[in-house]
């Protein structure tokens, strides 16, 4: 069976769907091609000297593992000479990457997280890279650009999309006209059409969260998690089943293959965390952008993700990701509590 190439893909939507223009396509196709780079990396593990953390902690006070810092590097590189970019950010840096003023500074900017999950690295389980685009103002052509020109909120991004890297190696990307599934081809290195058009399936009960945190939650997100533990013998009146891999790519993405409901709420955790843990910009958005994509949904708990106004680069937010219906009910508890 012939599949389509990336490249020809995002050629047949430049000419088709007229929702991407060619600095948009040149960016993606960099991206995909960095992310073959990571892929290569993240599968030597040991023999690679890849695994492990390194003395440095990022802006979020996390220990980086030596990949965090690799991806972030083959990232940064390989998109900084294109033409495409203004500047870059990254949860692995403090601020935002101007493109070098050896290069033209493009018209996008762009967000990311080179490795997701990265606490995985070592135990062999999926990681990945999210990253998120949005167009930079116009006025950046005759200035540096700022930290505020990150700060749009999520129904500015013009592409977003994620590379996992576990059995196989998987992009899903969307450029606003439905979300798209493409498997790495190791022996020739291509980007092949594997899911075209991805539609989350409804009405799946299987819920992520991770339950150490119970202690933590509001009365709402406790009462519908233990409704659905409680199964058919409660007022949920079905059994559910439960999934949680610490990587939020590997977790969205069963969701959008098979459906389900992802949380992440805001809790009662130590205050430094500002009581969530996911981050707006390069984790929520470009998911919820895919979620809803996809015809699911995605809040803070209260509100879709992406009507959260940006304040900071960082920022982080509550995350309820998935089934409508669920997502929903679940800020219908909320709201009751
Ligand atoms: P916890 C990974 O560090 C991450 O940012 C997401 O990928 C994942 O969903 C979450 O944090 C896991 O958090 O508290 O369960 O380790």
């Amino acid at each position: 069976m012939k599949r389509t190439t990336l490249t020809r893909f995002l050629i047949e939507q430049q000419r088709h769907e007229n929702a991407l223009p060619a600095e948009l396509r040149l960016l993606i196709e960099t991206v995909a091609r960095a992310c073959k780079t990571v892929s290569h990396s993240v599968g030597k593990g040991a023999l690679g000297e890849v695994l492990g953390s390194l003395d440095s902690e990022n802006v979020q006070g996390e220990v980086q593992k030596k990949l965090d810092v690799i991806a972030n590097e083959v990232i940064l590189e390989a998109n900084e000479w294109g033409g495409h970019l203004a500047a870059m950010a990254s949860e692995e840096m403090d601020t935002l990457y101007p493109t070098p003023n050896r290069y033209p500074k493009g018209e996008y900017l762009m967000l990311f997280d080179p490795i997701d999950g990265s606490s995985n690295i070592d135990v062999d389980l999926s990681v990945g890279t999210i990253f998120s685009v949005l167009k930079a103002s116009d006025e950046v052509a005759g200035r540096d650009v700022t930290e505020e020109d990150f700060l749009q909120d999520g129904r500015k991004q013009v592409a977003a999309g994620y590379a996992i890297y576990g059995p196989q190696t998987i992009l899903v990307l969307s450029v606003g006209t439905g979300v798209y599934e493409f498997t790495l081809d190791r022996e020739v290195g291509a980007w092949l059409l594997t899911d075209a058009d991805m539609k989350m399936p409804q009405g799946k009960r299987e819920f992520a969260i991770n339950m150490s945190n119970r202690r933590q939650w509001s009365p709402g997100i406790t009462r519908y998690i233990d409704e659905r533990v409680a199964g058919a013998a409660g007022p949920a009146g079905e059994d559910w089943n439960m999934r949680w891999t610490a990587s939020m790519v590997a977790d969205v993405h069963r969701i959008l293959k098979r459906g389900g409901v992802f949380l992440y709420p805001y809790d009662d955790r130590t205050p430094g965390n500002g009581k969530a843990k996911l981050r707006l910009m390069y984790e929520a958005n470009p998911m919820s952008y895919l979620i809803e994509q996809a015809g699911g949904a995605a809040t803070d708990g209260f509100i879709p993700i992406q009507d959260v106004a940006p304040t900071a680069l960082h920022q982080r937010v509550g995350v309820v990701l998935g089934d409508k219906a669920e997502v929903a009910r679940i800020t219908e508890y909320g709201k009751a509590n």
